[in-house]
């Protein structure tokens, strides 16, 4: 039998074990269907398992490339568990609520941030059972971009799943499965119809959208990181419990060194202005580097490069500063155009190094568009191994879960500084606006006490990171 008639052969017994019925239904919900489906039943029916395995197996399996399969509960687990042995693939099993006991975990199997698992699913209405899974895969750094159903409802389902990078592979469409069943007289012309004129009235709501780097823990993502400086900082953060930032915006190499004395241990990131400091001494860096090492905290010089490649080379390795000698990272403006990336890719022959691309500002009245910032991400995007990440002040900016959006502009109260700097809470950008690391400047250097500030803003922020990978706030 060729592949065409195998799938025919299947429509036939599908509805010859009731897996397909049709007539006057009532769905869970209370709407009311001239067909039915219940896949459920094809476990009493090992030769429908087994051509169904067949078919997945050569319709989808055979020329993908995919490190795991993952049924969606429970109709489908069978199926992947056939389709697992059949073509050799590892399989994980997805839980539908997480155990009272033990691990929390949602996910079973063997598996590692980065890898591919492709899904398995009976049948596609509005693609939500689809999602669920999707949501505990990519929670847990794996990707998750395809998946292969045997039945899709024709109902918008395709369509929701392609708006959270989801693409469905379908054995049948209701339309295909229906022209089969009228071809070999198990249903009237008339049924055909019938079915096929409630399919173009009935679509299926638009489910949520669940396409969000924000969801996932720091420890994974720094799995999916390219650049060694921001797989090193979403670690610290992960181990230290910390998404701070501390902009040390002062002058004198003293009162740095003092306020990081103190506040070291509460921050993940130092955040400099080299060319702020009246009294710089080579002295100043050995104890800087010193002080980031002992409290594990590592240093981004706010440099905001923006000139040709060949200068800003210069300025990043040569000059009073040497910032390339002991800064992890630096603050690079893409005005110029790509050849900015270019000089400080090739200027560090190897040494660990990372790029904060800025990709929006937070002061009032900037002249960075949309288009612009667009335009940023991709360039960014060609240089996988030189970029942590992007400063910017939104969430929708990138989605690349492996980079850091680094976000300045916080304060617990004020809203604006009189000089256009605009200020939001540490709430607002860790819960709407996606931020990942958050750079406080005098929100705890002008404070009376920096150090119970800096306090203060470490928990507000970590709870509020905790509370967005649980899921349990409003997207
Ligand atoms: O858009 C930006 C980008 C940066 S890096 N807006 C900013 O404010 N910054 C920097 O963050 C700015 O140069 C300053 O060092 C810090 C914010 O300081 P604060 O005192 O307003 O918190």
């Amino acid at each position: 039998m060729c592949d065409e008639q195998k799938l025919e052969h299947l429509a036939v017994k599908l509805f010859e074990i009731n897996a397909v019925k049709f007539g006057e239904f009532t769905t869970k919900s209370g709407i009311k269907t001239p067909v039915y489906f219940d896949l459920r039943v094809i476990v009493s029916y090992p030769e429908v398992m087994q051509l169904i395995s067949n078919l997945i197996h050569d319709f989808a399996l055979k020329d993908t490339k995919c490190d795991h399969l993952c049924g969606v509960p429970y109709t489908a687990l069978p199926i992947a568990t056939l389709l697992s042995v059949q073509a050799n693939i590892p399989m994980l099993m997805r839980r539908k609520e997480a155990k009272a006991y033990g691990t929390k975990k949602m996910i079973e199997g063997h598996y590692k941030a980065g890898q591919k698992c492709l899904i398995i699913e009976d049948v596609v209405t509005s693609g939500s059972s689809v999602l669920e899974t999707v949501k505990d895969l990519r929670k847990e750094g794996l990707v998750a971009e395809e998946a292969v159903i045997i039945l899709d409802r024709e109902q918008g389902g395709r369509q929701n799943l392609a708006t959270n990078d989801v693409a469905i592979k379908s054995l049948f469409t209701m339309s295909n499965l229906i022209n089969i069943l009228v071809e070999h007289n198990k249903i009237s012309a008339q049924m055909a119809l019938k079915v096929k004129n409630y399919l173009n009235d009935t679509k299926a709501p638009a489910v949520e959208n669940i396409q969000d780097r924000t969801l996932l823990p720091y420890e994974k993502r720094a799995e999916l990181a390219t650049n060694s400086i921001a797989k090193e900082l979403f670690n610290i953060m992960a181990t230290k419990k910390t998404n701070l930032c501390l902009s040390v915006d002062l002058t004198t190499t003293t009162s740095i060194l003092d306020l990081l004395e103190k506040v070291g241990e509460h921050v993940c990131l130092v955040k400099t202005h080299i060319d702020i400091i009246e009294d710089f001494s080579a002295d100043f860096i050995t104890r800087l580097k010193s002080l980031a090492k002992r409290f594990n905290f590592l240093i981004l010089e706010d440099r905001k490069y923006a000139d040709i490649g060949n200068t800003v080379s210069l300025q990043y390795l040569k000059g009073l500063y040497k910032v390339a000698e002991w800064a992890d990272c630096v603050t690079v403006h893409s005005l110029p155009g790509e050849g900015i990336l270019k000089a400080l890719n090739n200027s560090t022959n190897g040494v660990s190094q990372g790029v904060f691309l800025l990709a929006e500002m937070s002061s009032e009245g900037n002249l960075i568009t949309p288009d612009y910032t667009e335009e940023t991400v991709k360039m960014a995007l060609k240089y996988p191994n030189l970029m942590c990440g992007f400063v910017c002040q939104n969430k929708s900016t990138f989605k690349e879960p492996g980079l850091i959006q680094l976000t300045p502009g916080v304060q617990l109260e004020s809203t604006k500084d009189g000089l256009g700097q605009v200020y939001n809470t540490p709430e607002k950008v860790m819960l709407e606006k996606g931020a990942d690391v958050v750079v406080v400047g005098r929100g705890i250097v002008a404070a009376k006490s920096p150090e119970s500030q800096a306090l203060v803003y470490k928990d507000v922020l970590w709870k509020n990171y905790l509370k967005r990978v649980s899921g349990k706030m409003e997207l």
